[in-house]
């Protein structure tokens, strides 16, 4: 007992001095091993909200050191340019190193978690092909570089858009990394759903009391928001919404379509809950999903509930230990299954047009 509070008090007039970066003698703050993230289409709106979230730790916890890896393409190296400084004016306490580049190998090296948010806008007059076609070549050289330079431990988020086929193509490009660490966002229409149920029905502790909403198939108007499984403040959806003609229709159509109804009041399109989502997703699959909480991602997975193999389909998730799991033995309504075919078809038809885009590009 004496030697134990000897240690403690040679410990506490010891010349320790904490490791996190604080200069202080203990800030209480425990000295972790630095994560790097990336973030691609780091100069762009998304990008902008996303750092601060992840420089002040709320993707790897508070007591994390972050190293930013920022990249972009060289029309937007002045913008970057701007966004390190402002990383540098926030002076925020837990990131240790910033690199903006342009170089995707530089960008790929070492990297823990990758959000990958670098993509080609749908311009007046370009056709849905053209679209698809910019950026599907862009995850086809992001998939070599990250099989080239990434760690196979790498857990990789797409959000740039047609998100889940850029992950199909991405994987297709990186037989390194194992499908299940590739993963496309849909916790945006998730969220996005939880706070419209939220809202509906006002309960006490807003979105936070709404869990286990289900969003199926693609991130498209496609995408099957299903609130069967959803409990608001514990009781199940349709008990506390008592609307079911509303579930069936308004509340997927209006998180269908919430891009849409964003852009046309914003005139840009979902940056800062976009940004949100996107944490959340990686959050959850580096840390877990709290007891009984269900979640959808974009993932690889192997034929449930229908979904087709080798394209990334929005399925409900748990994550422990750093994996993610598809939660099976869900009952699926007929109305429901109907539209998650229909978001399958159209899946596999992206996939078609973009693999046809890139045989036409390598001629
Ligand atoms: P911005 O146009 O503001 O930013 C895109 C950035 O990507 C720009 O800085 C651009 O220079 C950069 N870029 C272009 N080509 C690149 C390349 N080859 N390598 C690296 N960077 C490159 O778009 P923003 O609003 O930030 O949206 C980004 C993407 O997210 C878009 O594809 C958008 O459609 C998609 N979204 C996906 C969502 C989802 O839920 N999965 C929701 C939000 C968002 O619409």
């Amino acid at each position: 007992m004496r030697e134990a509070r000897e240690a403690l008090l040679a410990f506490y007039f010891s010349d320790f001095v904490c490791l996190c970066g604080c200069e202080s003698h203990r800030c209480g703050r425990e000295d972790m091993a630095a994560k790097t993230v990336l973030i691609t289409g780091a100069a762009g709106q998304i990008g902008y909200s996303l750092v601060p979230l992840i420089a002040s730790g709320q993707l790897f916890g508070e007591n994390v050191p972050v190293n930013l890896h920022l990249l972009d393409i060289e029309q937007a190296q002045g913008v970057l340019g701007g966004v390190v400084m402002e990383i540098e004016d926030g002076a925020y306490p837990l990131v240790r190193k910033v690199v903006a580049t342009t170089s995707m190998a530089e960008a790929c090296k070492d990297v823990d978690a990758a959000f990958l948010v670098g993509g080609f806008p749908r311009l007046a007059g370009m056709e849905r092909k053209d679209v698809m076609a910019k950026n599907v070549g862009i995850f086809q050289s992001m998939g070599r570089s990250l099989n080239e330079h990434a760690s196979p431990e790498i857990k990789v988020l797409v959000v740039a858009n047609p998100a889940n086929t850029n992950a199909s193509i991405l994987r297709d490009n990186a037989p390194r990394i194992p499908a299940a660490n590739i993963t496309a966002m849909t916790r945006l229409d998730h969220n996005r759903a939880l706070g419209m149920l939220a809202k509906k029905t006002g309960v006490e502790g807003g979105a936070s009391a709404v869990r286990n909403v289900i969003i199926w198939g693609n991130h498209s108007s496609t995408q099957v928001p299903d609130a069967d499984h959803a409990t608001v403040g514990g009781q199940p959806a349709r008990a506390a919404v008592k609307d079911d003609a509303w579930l069936e229709s308004e509340f997927v159509k209006t998180v269908q379509q919430r891009g849409a109804a964003v852009i046309a009041a914003r005139k840009l399109s979902s940056a800062m809950s976009a940004a949100n989502a996107a944490v959340d997703h990686m959050r959850s699959w580096v840390r877990g999903t709290a007891a009984g909480e269900v979640v959808s991602m974009g993932v690889f997975g192997n034929g449930q509930y229908g979904s087709p193999k080798d394209v990334c389909f929005s399925l409900p998730c748990t994550c422990a230990g750093g994996k993610w799991t598809v939660v099976e033995g869900l009952s699926v309504s007929e109305r429901v299954a109907g539209l998650m075919k229909l978001s399958a078809d159209e899946l596999i038809e992206e996939k078609a047009l973009a693999l046809q885009c890139l045989a036409e590009m390598a001629k």
